[in-house]
């Protein structure tokens, strides 16, 4: 039985996506920005890391897919920010993205992690979107690392 799990990642070969949502983007740049940093620190190369952007939440689920598709990317960070403002359109947007990205972690076999804060007030985004208290989207960052390890740890199980 084989215990405990050794990273095998050389973390200069991996390619990694971040494409993140232009509305609230006061609070998606934030969030891109520092997932871009929480990669770079963990030894991912400035030429491996592709940045893009896209309207809205709704749009991340395909434009995560076209950069596993175009890119040859090991994995894609989803970044945005949907706040609710009294409109049903901010179920519809949460609905939408969550069930999207998931299917497309499945559909894939590659990870897409999940920087989406979905909020009531703009405060909240802002607080969780910040270097005090944490960013959403240095954590998605650092799942979508997790992730690649962990695909790579359990193939060498099997070697
Ligand atoms: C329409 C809309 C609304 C009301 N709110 C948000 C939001 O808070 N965050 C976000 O990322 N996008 C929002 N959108 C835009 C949709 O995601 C989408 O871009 C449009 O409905 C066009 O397909």
């Amino acid at each position: 039985m084989k215990t405990g799990q050794i990273e095998h990642v050389d973390w200069s070969r991996i390619k990694i996506a971040v494409v993140a949502a232009k509305w609230n983007s006061f609070i998606t740049d934030e969030m891109m920005e520092a997932a871009v940093n929480a990669i770079k620190k963990k030894g991912i190369l400035h030429k491996n890391i592709f940045v893009s952007r896209c309207p809205g939440s709704f749009e991340l689920p395909l434009a995560c897919k076209w950069c596993l598709e175009h890119l040859g990317v090991d994995g894609v960070i989803a970044i945005g920010a949907v706040i609710r403002g009294g409109t049903p359109h901010f179920d519809y947007v949460c609905d939408a993205v969550t069930r999207g990205i998931t299917d497309l972690n499945l559909q894939s076999g590659k990870p897409v992690s999940f920087g989406v804060l979905t909020t009531d007030t703009v405060e909240q985004a802002i607080e969780r979107a910040g270097v005090d208290k944490g960013n959403k989207g240095a954590e998605a960052a650092l799942a979508l690392c997790e992730m690649i390890a962990l695909e790579s740890f359990i193939k060498s199980q099997n070697s």
